[in-house]
């Protein structure tokens, strides 16, 4: 039976979007996706509203009436300051404000690894670390988690941020075996951010059952998370492609990899906390 919520899922069109849309589509019948442009596949279970989140008359339209939504849209990797700025920073505030005048209740916010990218491989951290960002795309994933914890706040919103790490259908290389999940996995927190009755503001971590995690994710596992995938059985596949890259002598000691490198022009000693 059709959930009677209206909820709506920005991004819709996107990686993450795209492998999880089938599986929400069971769960979520009448799920309102939503992109600048319009998946080709649309299901008969699914509806679209164009929009642009620079654009807040449009995004008005998108959430009114809604209960909930999952915001994926945004800029999903580095980029220049005005791209970082019009779809993240910019759009992301429109998103929040948007859905704080339309009264929706819960907001699942796509953070990233990245807003603690600059966290060393070797220590294990929890969600209430202070953000160590690794790229203009990791600044603008921690305002949308201090914008979460502003809308919780000050309005009772029930915010969800997920420190995604990789979703895929399996590690890509030695650090993912440490930040992946599996499109299962996430779609199981995107539930527990739609359902769960104790959410206020939560930080949790986007990964999946990996032996190599360098993250703490026991507040998800108190919220009722048990993730099924397990890096470890794609390891050998994992090193395969991990021996086609360069070694990356700053990027191999951080969390966030590639994204600490790129532009990186400190002295490594000085990197990280
Ligand atoms: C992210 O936040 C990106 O959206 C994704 O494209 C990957 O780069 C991922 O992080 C990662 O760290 O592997």
């Amino acid at each position: 039976m059709a959930d009677a919520r209206k909820i709506v899922f920005t991004g819709a069109a996107g990686g993450v979007g795209t492998m999880t849309r089938p599986l929400l589509a069971k769960l979520y019948p009448g799920l309102v996706l939503s992109d600048r442009v319009k998946p080709k596949d649309l299901l008969a279970s699914e509806s679209f509203v164009a929009a642009d989140l620079t654009k807040p008359d449009e995004i008005a339209a998108l959430v009114k009436g809604a209960d909930s939504v999952i915001h994926l849209g945004g800029h999903s990797v580095e980029g220049s300051w005005d791209q970082i700025l019009q779809a993240n920073i910019i759009g992301c505030y429109n998103l929040f404000e948007a859905a704080r005048q339309a009264g929706v209740k819960r907001v699942i916010f796509a953070s990233s690894n990245h807003a603690v990218g600059f966290y060393p491989r070797k220590r294990k951290i929890r969600t209430d670390v202070t953000v160590r960002p690794d790229s203009r795309y990791g600044v603008s994933k921690a305002f949308g988690e201090a914008l979460g914890a502003l809308y919780a706040d000050k309005h009772g919103m029930a915010v969800t941020c997920l420190r995604i790490g990789n979703v895929g259908p399996r590690p890509l290389d030695v650090r993912r075996l440490s930040i992946w999940i599996s499109p299962e996995d996430i779609v199981q927190l995107f539930r527990i951010g739609l359902e769960h009755p104790n959410i206020r503001f939560d930080i949790l971590y986007g990964a999946s059952d990996n032996e190599a995690s360098w993250w703490d994710n026991s507040r998800a596992r108190q919220l009722g998370y048990r993730p099924t995938g397990k890096a470890e059985d794609h390891r050998a596949h994992a090193e395969a492609e991990q021996a086609k890259i360069r070694p990356d002598p700053v990027g191999d000691l951080f969390q966030g990899g590639t994204f600490c490198s790129a532009e990186f022009t400190n002295d490594v000693k000085r990197a990280g906390p």
